[in-house]
């Protein structure tokens, strides 16, 4: 499919969504979040890919919601078209790894996409923050939520209220991001680690993300319920057999996503 937003290539199992709005530094506007809602739907129902990575074209993975295109709005237009919540849902509704390769400023709801994927790749150049304070509003697509988790209280807290932006290093040390790469490192590093989790069972992947998700929706022991019952589940997947069996024999598994 062709998009006036977005570029889409896939590298085998791997999905690559590059935000393409460089002139007003990937800035979140309703054509470019629908594209990444409607590529996201055909690729939940694609067999062929396994994992999906979102990153930015040019110096920002996405500056925010695209503010030229909020300002004039009224509480009535963003009440009655639940601004963002399809965008929301969408992603983390979505059953399959997202890896966000985090190239420069991820900031308001770029940020917040950021938070949505499952985790976090960051360049050396990353700069991630929620300034919405200074525009009058505050994060609408869970930054409040997700980045307090992630962070801690005192740090998001800071961060919402002033608007101050966090480098790479700082996101690292603070659980933002998973790892920091040398800028011109970053995206084939990001492939390198799809690959791997493309190399994985489908269905085990999927498995795994829904119950490490859990934890940020249940009780510790309604989570380790839910763990140990997906775990017993898996014994009854061919990739189980597989997986196992290819350790004894000292030769690679051949998962066939069953
Ligand atoms: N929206 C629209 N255009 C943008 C945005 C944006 N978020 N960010 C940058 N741009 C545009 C600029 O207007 C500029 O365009 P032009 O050349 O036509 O003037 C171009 O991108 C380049 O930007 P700058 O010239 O400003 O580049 P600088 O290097 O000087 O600065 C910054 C880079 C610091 C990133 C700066 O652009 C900036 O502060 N951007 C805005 C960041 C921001 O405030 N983001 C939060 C937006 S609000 C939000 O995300 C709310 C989400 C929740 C909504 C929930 C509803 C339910």
């Amino acid at each position: 499919m062709a998009y006036e937003t977005l570029l889409v290539e896939t590298d085998g199992p791997v999905g690559i969504i590059t935000l393409n709005r460089p002139e007003a530094l990937n800035a979140l506007s309703s054509k470019l979040c629908s594209e990444v809602c409607d590529q996201l739907h055909a690729w939940s129902s694609d067999a062929s890919i396994r994992c999906v990575i979102i990153t930015g074209a040019g110096r920002a993975f996405a500056a925010g919601a695209d503010i030229k295109e909020m300002a004039p709005q009224s509480y009535m237009d963003v009440y009655l078209n639940d601004m963002f919540a399809a965008f929301e849902t969408t992603i983390s509704a979505f059953r399959k790894p997202i890896i966000a390769a985090v190239n420069g400023f991820a900031l308001g709801g770029g940020c917040e996409l950021a938070m949505l994927c499952d985790f976090i790749l960051a360049s050396e150049t990353a700069k991630f923050g929620q300034p919405e304070i200074n525009l009058g509003v505050m994060p609408g697509i869970g930054g409040t939520q997700r980045l307090t988790r992630l962070v801690g209280k005192s740090k998001s807290m800071e961060m919402c209220l002033t608007g101050r932006m966090m480098d790479a290093a700082e996101a690292e040390r603070a659980g933002l991001v998973s790892r920091v790469l040398p800028a011109d490192k970053l995206m084939e590093d990001a492939r390198k680690v799809a690959q791997k989790i493309a190399a994985a069972s489908l269905p085990i992947a999927m498995m795994t993300k829904e119950t490490v998700n859990a934890a940020y929706e249940t009780t510790l022991s309604q989570g380790l319920r839910f763990e140990r019952r997906l775990f017993h589940a898996m014994f009854g997947t061919e990739d189980q057999k597989e997986g196992m069996a290819a350790f004894v024999d000292k030769r690679p598994a051949q998962f066939k996503n069953r």
